[in-house]
C-alpha cells in the first residue's frame, strides 16, 4: 500500500464564491470574444505560426564540449578559503577535497571566458522549504533551490546547446557508462573520490540507499516522483563496488532511462545522515518521522550541489554558501562555483519578475503572462538593470481528468462516478469543446503571447505534427449534445446536469492559487463547464498539496502546468506519455489490486511509446509520434487549455549567460544556465554578499 498525503477536505471553494470573480472575469473578457471561431476537428492553424524569437540559440556543441572528467595539473579556490580555512587546518587542501578526476566544465561552456570568484547570486522563490529530506518527498522551496543543492546521476539542463545528432544526457555523478552486448545491462562508473559538503565520501552506498529505501520502498515518495517503474518496468540496480553500479533492464538499450536519471528522479541524498532515520534501520521511527527528520530550520544538510543552505529565516531568506567539497572545476583548475553565495528571498512567484526589474534580483524565469508587457516595457528603458530573452512556447496548461476507475486514491462514491464519466470519450470531448481557449488566452495576457493549446505534444518539438493534431474548438452547443447523448440531463430543472438516478453532478477541480495564471484558468474552467450544465467546485490548495493530491490520485480534475519534458522534448521522459507501468503515470494508475484499467486508446498509446523507445530510426519515430498525437488529441487524453513562452530575465552584471536560453526545455533554466559557472566581473562586484568569507557550518556536530 502506498501511503501518500491525504488530500480531502480543506481548501474547498464553493462555486458561488468563485462565480463572483467569474463575473468580473467575464466582463473583462467580453472584448476578446470576437475572434473568429475555429471549426471542430481541423488541424491547429496556429501550431506552425512563428515563435517568439529565441535569441541566439545555436545548438552546435557535443556533450564532451560541455563537460568531461579529467585530472588537471593544479587546482585553486577563492583566496579566502585557503587563507581562513585550509591554512588554519580547518579544511584539507583543495586538491585533497576534489575527486581523482573532477568534472571539468569546458571552455565551450564559458561564453564570456573563465569566470571570477566572489559575490552573490540573488534569486527569489515563491515556494517555502518544507525540510531537506527530498529523498522522502520534501520540497526545498523550488525556484532552483532544489537544482542548486541536488546532483543527479546524469544531467540534462544545458542540452539545449547540444546539436541534435549528438544529443544524449551529460555525465554527472555517473561519469561514464557502457552497455552489455545484448543491451540489457548498463554499467555506470561513479565519480571517484567526490565528497558530500560535510566531507563524507560519496559512493554507491548513497545510490543504493536512494534506490532500495526510497525509490523501491512503497511508503516513500521521493520529491521528483521516482518509483520502481521510472527507470523502466522491472529494472534492477546493484552495486558492483564503491564506484560501480549495474542496471539490468527488461528491454534492450533503453537509452531513454539515461534521461530519467537526471533531475529530479535520480538525485541521491546523503545515506550517512538519512539511513539512521529510516524506519527500516531505526525501529523507533515511523515513515512520517523519517520524512520530517530534517526540518527547514536544521540547516547545513549535506549536499552534492554547488551551494549549501546555511541560513534560513522563515518568510525572509535562505542563504546558501559555497560547498567547499564541490567536485567540479573549470578548465584552469579553479574549483566551482564562482559565486560564493546564493540567496533566495522568500516572496511570491510574481515577485520574481518584479525584483529583477528593480535590479534587486539577478535571475528569474518570467512565466506569469500577465507580467509580460510590463517586463518588456521595462527592459526597453535606457539603463534597465536587466536583459530579457523570450524562449519557445514551452509552458502549457491542461486539466488532467483522473482516468483510474479502479480505486486509485480511494475515491468515495461521488468521486468514483466522476471517474466513470472521465473515462467516457464523449464526456472528455464535451469538456474540451466547452473550453473557450481564446478567451482564456486573452484573460492571461494582452498581445500575442498566449495561444490555444489542443493538448498532446507541443509544437516546439521536431516530433510535432500539426496535421495529426485534433482541435476541439469552442462549441458549447455540440458539447451539450454530447452530454445529452450519454444521458447526463438536468432532471430537476436547476440548470445543472444530474446523475441519471439522482442529484446534480459535482466535479471538484484541484488547483493551486499560488499564481494568477492558475487562478484565472481554474475560474475559467469553472465558467465554461457551467455553460454546458456541469457544476465544478474549485479546490484551491498550495502547490505542495496540489502535487500531493496528484501523486496520491485524490482528484477528479486537476489543473496543472505541463512542465513535463516529455511534451516538449519527447525523447526525455517519454515514459510519461502514457500509463507505461502501474504506478508511473500522472493521471492513471493502478488501484489497490495493482492493476491498471487502461482504455483502448491508452493501450495503443502504450504500444506506440514502447515502439518509439525501441527504435532510433528518426523517420519511424516521427511517424509513431504523429500517431500518438492523433490518439492523444482525438481522445482528449488531457484537456489542453493554453500555451505560452517563458522569458529569462538576467541582471546585466552577470557574466557567462548563454544566448537564447529557454526557461524550460530539458529542464528549468536554473539547471540549463549552469549557475555554478555564472559570475560577476570584479569591477562590478560588491555590496550584495550577506555572509562574506564564511563556509557552511557543521550539520550534525554531535555525531562527529
Ligand atoms: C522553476 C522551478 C525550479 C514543480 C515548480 C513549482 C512546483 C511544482 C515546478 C519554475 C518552480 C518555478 O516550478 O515555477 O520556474 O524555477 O520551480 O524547480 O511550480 O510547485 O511542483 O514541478 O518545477
Ligand atoms: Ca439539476
Amino acid at each position: 500500500m502506498t501511503v501518500k498525503n491525504g488530500a480531502a477536505g480543506n481548501g474547498m471553494v464553493e462555486a458561488s464564491t468563485a462565480m463572483r470573480t467569474a463575473a468580473a472575469m467575464a466582463a473583462l473578457l467580453s472584448a476578446a470574444c470576437s475572434a473568429p471561431p475555429q471549426s471542430a476537428g481541423v488541424a491547429d492553424p496556429e501550431a506552425t505560426a512563428a515563435l517568439m524569437p529565441a535569441g541566439a540559440l545555436k545548438p552546435t556543441l557535443a556533450p564532451e564540449d560541455l563537460v568531461s572528467f579529467r585530472r588537471l595539473p593544479a587546482y585553486s579556490e577563492p583566496v579566502w578559503v585557503t587563507r581562513d580555512f585550509v591554512a588554519k587546518g580547518l579544511l584539507p587542501p583543495v586538491s585533497k577535497r576534489l575527486p581523482r578526476e573532477p568534472l571539468v566544465v569546458g571552455p565551450a561552456a564559458m561564453p564570456d571566458g573563465t569566470g571570477h570568484y566572489g559575490d552573490a547570486l540573488r534569486q527569489v522563490t515563491g515556494g517555502r522549504p518544507e525540510g531537506w529530506n527530498y529523498s522522502a518527498g520534501q520540497s526545498q522551496g523550488w525556484g532552483g533551490v532544489d537544482i542548486g543543492t541536488m546532483e543527479c546521476l546524469t544531467r540534462t539542463g544545458p542540452l539545449f546547446l547540444v546539436r541534435p545528432d549528438a544529443l544524449r544526457p551529460l555525465p554527472n555523478l555517473a561519469k561514464s557508462w557502457s552497455w552489455s552486448k545484448d543491451g540489457l545491462q548498463l554499467t555506470m562508473n561513479l565519480v571517484e573520490g567526490a565528497r558530500w559538503s560535510d566531507g563524507h565520501p560519496f559512493t554507491s552506498d548513497d545510490v543504493m540507499f536512494y534506490w532500495t529505501d526510497n525509490v523501491l520502498d512503497p511508503q516513500v515518495s521521493p520529491l521528483g516522483g521516482a518509483g520502481p517503474d521510472t527507470f523502466g518496468q522491472g529494472s534492477k540496480l546493484e552495486a558492483l563496488g564503491p564506484y560501480t553500479i549495474r542496471w539490468t533492464f527488461q528491454r534492450p538499450f533503453p537509452e531513454d532511462v539515461l534521461y530519467q536519471m537526471a533531475y529530479g528522479k535520480f538525485c541521491p541524498g546523503p545515506a550517512h545522515v538519512l539511513r539512521p532515520q529510516h524506519p527500516r534501520y531505526n525501529k523507533r521511527n515511523s515513515y512520517a518521522d523519517y520524512r520530517n527528520a530534517f526540518p527547514a530550520a536544521r540547516v547545513n544538510f549535506p549536499v552534492m550541489g554547488a551551494w549549501v543552505v546555511s541560513e534560513y529565516r522563515p518568510d525572509d531568506i535562505l542563504i546558501l554558501r559555497r560547498n567547499p567539497y564541490y567536485w567540479k572545476v573549470d578548465a584552469e583548475g579553479q574549483q566551482l562555483p564562482y559565486f560564493d553565495e546564493l540567496q533566495y528571498r522568500l516572496l511570491g512567484w510574481n515577485d520574481r519578475d518584479i525584483q529583477v526589474i528593480a535590479g534587486t534580483s539577478d535571475l528569474a524565469n518570467v512565466e506569469v503572462p500577465g507580467n509580460y508587457v510590463e517586463v518588456l516595457e521595462q527592459a526597453a528603458r535606457p539603463g534597465a538593470p536587466f536583459r530579457i530573452a523570450f524562449g519557445p512556447r514551452g509552458a502549457a496548461y491542461s486539466v488532467l481528468l483522473n482516468l483510474s476507475g479502479n480505486g486509485w486514491g480511494e475515491p468515495d462514491a461521488r468521486a468514483q462516478r466522476i471517474r466513470q464519466l472521465n473515462r467516457l470519450p464523449e464526456f472528455r470531448q464535451a469538456i474540451s469543446l466547452a473550453m473557450d481557449r481564446r478567451t482564456l488566452a486573452a484573460a492571461l495576457a494582452k498581445g500575442p503571447f498566449v495561444l490555444p493549446y489542443a493538448g498532446g505534444i507541443l509544437p516546439e518539438t521536431p516530433f510535432f505534427d500539426a496535421a495529426a493534431t485534433r482541435v476541439f474548438a469552442h462549441d458549447a452547443a455540440q458539447a451539450r449534445r454530447l452530454l445529452d447523448r450519454i444521458g447526463l440531463k438536468d432532471t430537476d430543472g436547476d440548470g445543472l446536469r444530474n446523475f441519471a438516478d439522482g442529484g446534480n453532478i459535482e466535479i471538484v477541480l484541484t488547483a493551486s492559487p499560488d499564481t494568477a495564471t492558475d487562478r484565472t484558468l481554474a475560474e475559467g474552467v469553472l465558467i465554461f463547464a457551467r455553460e454546458i450544465g456541469l457544476r465544478v467546485i474549485l479546490r484551491f490548495v498550495g502547490g505542495t498539496q496540489r502535487d500531493a493530491a496528484n501523486a496520491s490520485g485524490q482528484f477528479d480534475w486537476l489543473l496543472t502546468r505541463a512542465n513535463s519534458t516529455e511534451l516538449i522534448t519527447v525523447v526525455q521522459g517519454a515514459d510519461a506519455l502514457a500509463p507505461m507501468g502501474p504506478y508511473s503515470h500522472a493521471f492513471h494508475r493502478a488501484g489497490p489490486d495493482g492493476q491498471l484499467d487502461l482504455l483502448p486508446y491508452e493501450t495503443e498509446m502504450v504500444e506506440i511509446v514502447r515502439a518509439f523507445q525501441a527504435t532510433r530510426d528518426p523517420a519511424l519515430r516521427r511517424r509513431l509520434m504523429a500517431r500518438y498525437q492523433a490518439l492523444s488529441t482525438e481522445n482528449v487524453n488531457a484537456v489542453g487549455l493554453v500555451r505560452f513562452p517563458g522569458a529569462l530575465v538576467v541582471n546585466r552584471r552577470i557574466g557567462g549567460v548563454f544566448g537564447g536560453m529557454p526557461i524550460f526545455m530539458f529542464n528549468w533554466a536554473e539547471d540549463a544556465i549552469m549557475r555554478e559557472r555564472l559570475f560577476v566581473p570584479p569591477a562590478k562586484q560588491g555590496g550584495v554578499e550577506l555572509r562574506p568569507r564564511t563556509l557552511p557550518g557543521c550539520f550534525d556536530c554531535k555525531a562527529r
